[in-house]
């Protein structure tokens, strides 16, 4: 078994020791972040979500492997964050009210982070009028909204409705694996991104960066 195959397991194990040894390991063989992403971190999650969806596990079961991905995450943000740019804007994000599903955004974070964007994170669980208080206090360029399940997707048009309501007029972006682009034409949002690198690319684009 490689490392990355090593590492894929130990995050669907939930194994804190494991994950941290094997992602220093990783990275120690040279092999870039972006694969250690999207060959070991993500694939692991999409495989937990499988299991879950078969019933062959459970939310206790995808909480750790959650929490083993956000400690590999930890470790692999400052290598990402090496080579990042001057600040371009600012951007605020958080998970929807309603969802606890956090990876994605926090994802969405770092790649903004790497593109030199100062980043306020508002964490999961996010309501309306924290969003409305948080723009009014850091006047972000771009407002990110992030939401995993199809009962939380909604709560995104009462964000945008609520930000429009209080005259906020940065640009929104939306995201999260149930998100298409119809829906966020449908809700008024100014772009969707299918994962967190493409968010960057279509932030800089709404800002004329790109
Ligand atoms: Co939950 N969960 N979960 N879960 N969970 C899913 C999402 C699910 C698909 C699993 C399944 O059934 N196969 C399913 C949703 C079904 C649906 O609604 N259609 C589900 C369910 C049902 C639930 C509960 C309801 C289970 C229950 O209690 N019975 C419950 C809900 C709790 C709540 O939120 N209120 C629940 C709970 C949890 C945990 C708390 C245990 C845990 C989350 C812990 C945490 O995040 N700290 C969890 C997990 C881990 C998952 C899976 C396995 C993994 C999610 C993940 O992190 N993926 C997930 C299955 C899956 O995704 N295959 C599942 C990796 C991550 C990198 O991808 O977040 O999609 P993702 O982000 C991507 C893109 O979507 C995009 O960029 C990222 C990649 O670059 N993106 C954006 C995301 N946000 C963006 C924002 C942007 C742009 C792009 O712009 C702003």
């Amino acid at each position: 078994m490689n490392v990355l195959e090593a590492l894929s397991e130990s995050i669907q194990k939930g194994s804190l020791t494991d994950t941290v040894g094997l992602v220093t390991s990783a990275l120690n063989e040279g092999i870039a972040p972006q694969i250690i992403l999207d060959e070991a971190l993500i694939k692991a999650m999409g495989i937990i979500g499988d299991k879950f969806k078969e019933g062959e596990i459970f939310v206790p079961e995808m909480l750790i492997a959650a929490r083993a991905m956000n400690k590999a995450l930890q470790i692999l943000e400052p290598v990402m964050l090496k080579n990042s740019v001057k600040a371009k804007g600012r951007l605020l994000i958080g998970t929807v009210q309603g969802d606890l599903h956090d990876i994605g955004k926090n994802l969405v974070c770092i790649m903004y982070k790497g593109a030199g964007f100062n980043v306020i994170d508002l964490g999961a669980n996010v309501a309306v009028e924290t969003f409305v208080a948080a723009a009014k206090e850091h006047k972000p360029d771009i407002i990110g909204l992030s939401s995993l399940l199809t009962t939380t997707i909604n709560y995104m048009q009462l964000v945008i409705e609520g930000l429009r309501k209080n005259g906020i007029l940065s640009k929104v972006i939306i995201g999260g694996a149930p998100v298409t682009p119809e829906f966020a034409a449908k809700i008024n949002a100014d772009g969707y991104a299918d994962n967190a690198a493409t968010a960057v690319n279509l932030g800089k684009s709404l800002l004329g960066l790109a």
